[in-house]
């Protein structure tokens, strides 16, 4: 009697049907199941540390990451990785688009593996948030290496400023030394300040170049001279090997007249072609010869050694102007004085100094 009044009453009428759940189960249940395959730092580590390619390219992922969470973690796989880092030889590779990078780093990559080496290609390209990565459209062109399993190709950081993809590949090298990888190549466009940021975190500069119409020297930045290491005049092959010579022989001619290095090196010219890779053994030779030289004469170790003070200022300097300029409020404060600096109605060093000062006063984290 009982359970059929309930049946009827208005109250119960959808006994038997459970009221929908707020939440959807199976989907707290994805995400938990996802938050538990991210592997923890000590995973990642011990990961790259054994040879996990996996595991390499999603802690570079973290580094590259703005997240703060991420960045967290990434700073505790470098410091894990540290340790195992520097058993490498970093290569920097510079030319302007369109004179053969991807091409040589191609031919030249997989020379190095049949050597026996471990390879791994890293980009430093700020403009790469527009290109959409110099080295991902590149990879048609490094068919060979990208297949290889002793090379490891990552496409730039991208966006940001180049300080910021400056020091993600600067970490991404300590990460793929610990990894195995004996012989890095940091590849760079010739756009903006970019081959300094490469020249301060490699051990040897390698400029590539082209044959041009006769005037070699037109149109090169002579801070780009003094900071190679080697010129590779590339596309040496068919009707181009003759204007190719010429071109050795007008950057010989040239390095000559630049003060001697620190290192003592005699910067080296070579040709190349890297479609049909000629020449590279030789871009090898002179690379090891450099190697070879600097080790002895302790150039090699006091180099790095530098490079990493210079980091250390760097990452310093970026970090304090980040900080200053993503503050709500000096943005306001720093529009107002822009305005006033154009008007006349401050002079601009006071009104620096209002904003340092208000800076400064406040309590910043
Ligand atoms: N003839 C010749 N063409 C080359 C050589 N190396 C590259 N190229 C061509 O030059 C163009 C640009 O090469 P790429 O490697 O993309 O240059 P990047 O922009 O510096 O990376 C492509 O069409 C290549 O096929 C070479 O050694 N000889
Ligand atoms: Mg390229």
């Amino acid at each position: 009697m009982s359970s059929l009044k309930k049946q009827s009453s208005s109250l119960t009428e959808k006994a038997g049907i459970s009221s929908p759940e707020i939440t959807n189960v199976s989907a707290i249940n994805q995400i938990k199941n996802k938050r538990r395959q991210q592997p923890t730092a000590e995973e990642l580590i011990s990961g790259i540390l054994s040879g996990n390619r996996t595991s390499l390219s999603r802690a570079i992922t973290l580094i590259e990451s703005t997240n703060p969470e991420h960045a967290e973690k990434a700073n505790q796989i470098i410091k894990g990785c540290l340790a195992h880092a520097n058993k490498s030889v970093r290569v920097g590779i510079t030319g302007v688009p369109g004179v053969g990078k991807s091409t040589f780093i191609e031919a030249f990559g997989t020379y190095l593996t049949q050597l026996g080496k471990k390879v791994a290609v890293l980009a430093v390209d700020p403009s790469s948030s527009i290109s959409h990565g110099s080295i991902l459209g590149d990879k048609t062109r490094m068919e060979e290496l990208v297949k290889d399993e002793n090379a490891f190709i990552r496409p730039s950081a991208s966006g940001e400023n180049l300080g910021g993809v400056a020091r993600k590949t600067r970490e991404a090298i300590i990460l793929c030394e610990a990894g195995g990888f004996d012989t890095i190549i940091i590849e760079t466009v010739g756009v903006g300040q970019s081959e300094t940021a490469v020249h301060s975190m490699v051990d040897f500069f390698l400029l590539l170049k082209i044959s041009g119409a006769g005037d070699e020297l037109q149109g090169i930045k002579r801070g780009i001279m003094e900071m190679a290491d080697a010129i590779v005049i590339n596309k040496a092959d068919g009707d181009n090997i003759k204007k190719a010579n010429q071109a050795k022989l007008e950057f010989n001619r040239a390095l000559h007249l630049f003060p001697p290095k620190k290192s003592n090196w005699q910067p080296k010219v070579t040709t190349c072609s890297a479609i049909a890779k000629e020449g590279i053994s030789e871009i090898w030779n002179t690379i090891s010869d450099y190697f070879e030289m600097t080790k002895e004469s302790g150039f090699f170790q006091e180099k790095r050694h530098e490079q990493n003070q210079f980091w250390m200022m760097e990452t310093i300097n970026e970090q304090l102007k980040s900080n200053f300029y993503n503050q709500p409020e000096i943005i306001s404060l720093l529009e107002q004085n822009k305005k006033a600096v154009q008007n006349d109605e401050i002079s601009p060093f006071a009104a620096a100094s209002e904003l340092l000062k208000f800076y400064f006063s406040k309590d910043t984290k």
